[in-house]
């Protein structure tokens, strides 16, 4: 065993959110213009997604085998011809569509936008297309059904928008053709496919369906879609309508499935990270996770992996509190019904929104960078207070079986009222307690998954880092839940580990309150695949890693076999010293699984 002395430093800037509004300059016009065009979007916070079209037959089978993958990639992953996905325009026939029953079940759900696609990467049009014959009214179906959806969601009070994408597979003028597809890419004219694109665009926001409030754009990321092409694209648009917001995949900014933007100055309003949340939010960026219930978008008759509704409540807090959108797709099935399973767990999210919505629309992030229980988001009153919402998914244990407390740790704001949301004989009220409060509360919890206590304070909130303590034994327990993530790494709650490791700047950080001078051993929790992980990674003091002590990575059976890797040891002063983990070599796509770090006091 290799043993290495790491000198613990004192850390010294202990207030990590005072929420500083210092004078900031005056905003460009383009800032304003981007700030007026995304208010209803912050406000918002939820939407529905509706990927639904020709791929709905099929749902996941071609030729009687299933087809992995989404279902709407089926002509791409079953390297189906296009002239013969095509046919499934004349089997297009949803006797079970209706447009307010929709609308119905997405305002039950609390949301407050729909985002469906008027054309997927298969190029079939879901309105009445004056441009191309391969749009729903070439159905047996003959309905527009983008208009029927307009009208639904002016008559409910439901934001609509469109995904459009700009991949087309059937298209005789994209390129490239698919690789099994026999037209050949030299006879296509990319102009005039993106003329067409144009084309169908203006048919889509010239105000038939209504004032349309995003173009999701997607498939941006093939070698014919350019930067030049995506500033064109968004200035065309802008100039039929300048309030239509545009996601970050009109241009090339996206950097994979994470969504945010790389360097750079990129057309687009927001991010759009895929399938997965941002391990913290971008103060000064928008952005909206879209999130499938079960594993695909299009409709699939053999995807029964759903996510439970208390999943997807306490995933929209985590959102929120990180200030952005959750935009949760459904899938409708080739008959025109949204699937059973999506509409119970959309009923179950709506009853919670019914009693709690006000911690989730028109919220900002949260002014902490953890909290043991659970999530915040917050408001500014009009007042000049703030109104904090704690999100309390793991409720505490009364110790009497009478009283229960909350303690909220390092808010040094002063608390002036406290209430819980959906509980009206319950009066709730705060005390100081150690660097925070402690909110008195009920022993049982109103709601099992998300209960919220709404806390007016003075102010803008100022909140000191908590740091870690130790355990009866001297020993402090980093678990993967608490870290503070910086750069490209999640908590992946499946292994209660930190993973998708693939940013070497990535690092997972806990500030620990050294109450004594002494050496620790440091024992690191990790799991690699053998074949997708490795490489070496460090732990150290602060960022410089002046003081650090590494290791290989222990590779074992799967991502979630963990083992123990044993250090070294450290030598600490005493006092507040920050952790930091991070990779130093990749040998496969992702470092490392981490479950948890633990310093053993070594005796003296
Ligand atoms: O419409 C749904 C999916 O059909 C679509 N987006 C959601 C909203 C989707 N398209 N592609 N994918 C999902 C997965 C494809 C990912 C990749 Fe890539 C494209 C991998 C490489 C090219 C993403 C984009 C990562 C790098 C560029």
């Amino acid at each position: 065993m290799r043993t290495t002395i790491l000198y613990c430093v004192l850390f010294l800037s202990l207030i990590v959110s005072g929420r500083v509004h210092a004078q900031s300059p005056a905003p460009t016009a383009a800032q304003a213009d981007h700030d007026r065009r995304m208010g209803w979007f912050r406000e918002a916070r939820f939407g529905m997604f509706i990927h639904w079209g020709l791929y709905a037959i099929p749902a996941g089978q071609w030729e009687g085998k299933a087809v992995p993958s989404a279902g709407e990639w089926i002509l791409n992953s079953g390297k189906i011809q296009p002239a013969q996905y095509m046919k499934l325009q004349s089997q297009f026939n949803p006797i079970d569509f209706n447009a307010d029953e929709w609308v119905r079940i997405a305002k039950l759900a609390g949301q407050k936008y729909i985002v469906i696609t008027s054309k997927h990467h298969d190029g079939f049009a879901l309105w009445d297309s004056k441009k191309s014959s391969f749009d729903v009214m070439g159905t047996p179906f003959k309905r527009d059904v983008l208009l029927e959806l307009a009208r639904a969601c002016e008559r409910g009070g439901i934001q609509l928008c469109f995904y459009h994408s700009i991949m087309d597979w059937t298209h005789d003028d994209y390129v490239p053709h698919r690789a099994w597809d026999p037209r050949k890419n030299e006879d296509a004219d990319f102009d005039r496919y993106v003329g067409y694109m144009k084309d169908q665009l203006r048919e889509l926001i010239s105000g038939k369906y209504g004032k349309i409030g995003i173009l999701w754009f997607d498939g941006e990321w093939e070698e014919s879609w350019t930067h030049e092409r995506g500033v064109d694209l968004a200035q065309f648009v802008h100039s039929i309508d300048p309030d239509i917001i545009m996601n970050n995949r009109v241009d090339k900014g996206r950097s994979g499935m994470a969504g945010m933007n790389g360097e750079g100055n990129w057309a687009g309003d927001y991010g759009t990270p895929e399938q997965e949340v941002p391990a913290t939010g971008v103060p000064g960026t928008d952005w909206e996770t879209c999130m499938t219930m079960n594993d695909t978008w299009g409709f699939k008759s053999d995807d029964q992996n759903w996510k439970s509704a208390e999943q997807m409540i306490r995933m929209l807090c985590d959102i929120a509190s990180k200030g952005g959108n959750l935009l949760l797709n459904v899938g409708p099935q080739a008959n025109g019904q949204i699937p059973q399973e999506s509409i119970d767990r959309l009923m179950r999210i709506g009853r919670w929104m019914e009693t709690n919505g006000d911690a989730i629309y028109g919220t900002h992030a949260s002014p902490f960078v953890r909290l043991p229980w659970g999530r915040c988001t917050q408001k500014s009153l009009p007042n000049g207070q703030t109104r904090l919402y704690f999100h309390v998914f793991d409720w505490p244990k009364s110790v009497d079986g009478n009283t229960n407390a909350l303690i909220i740790p390092g808010l040094s704001s002063e608390i002036l009222s406290a209430r819980l949301l959906g509980a009206t004989g319950f009066a709730a009220k705060a005390s100081r307690e150690g660097d925070g409060w402690s909110i008195t509360i009920p022993v049982t919890a109103p709601d099992d998954v998300s209960s919220v206590i709404a806390v007016d304070i003075a102010g803008v909130p100022v909140v000191t880092a908590s740091a870690v303590r130790a355990d009866g034994s001297g020993v402090f327990h980093l678990s993967a839940k608490d870290a503070e993530l910086r750069g490209h790494l999640l908590y992946e709650p499946k292994c209660d580990n930190l993973g998708s490791w693939t940013d070497i700047d990535g690092t997972a950080r806990w500030l620990v309150r050294l109450s004594a001078a002494g050496q620790y051993r440091v024992i690191a929790d990790i799991a690699a695949d053998p074949k997708e992980g490795g490489g070496r990674f460090r732990v150290s003091v602060g960022d410089a890693g002046v003081a650090a002590v590494e290791s290989t990575v222990a590779v074992g059976a799967n991502w979630c076999d963990f083992k123990a890797v044993d250090m070294g040891i450290i030598e600490c002063g005493m006092g507040d010293v920050e952790i930091v983990v991070k990779p130093l070599a990749f040998t496969g796509i992702a470092a490392m699984n981490l479950r948890s770090i633990t310093l053993q006091p070594i005796a003296k």
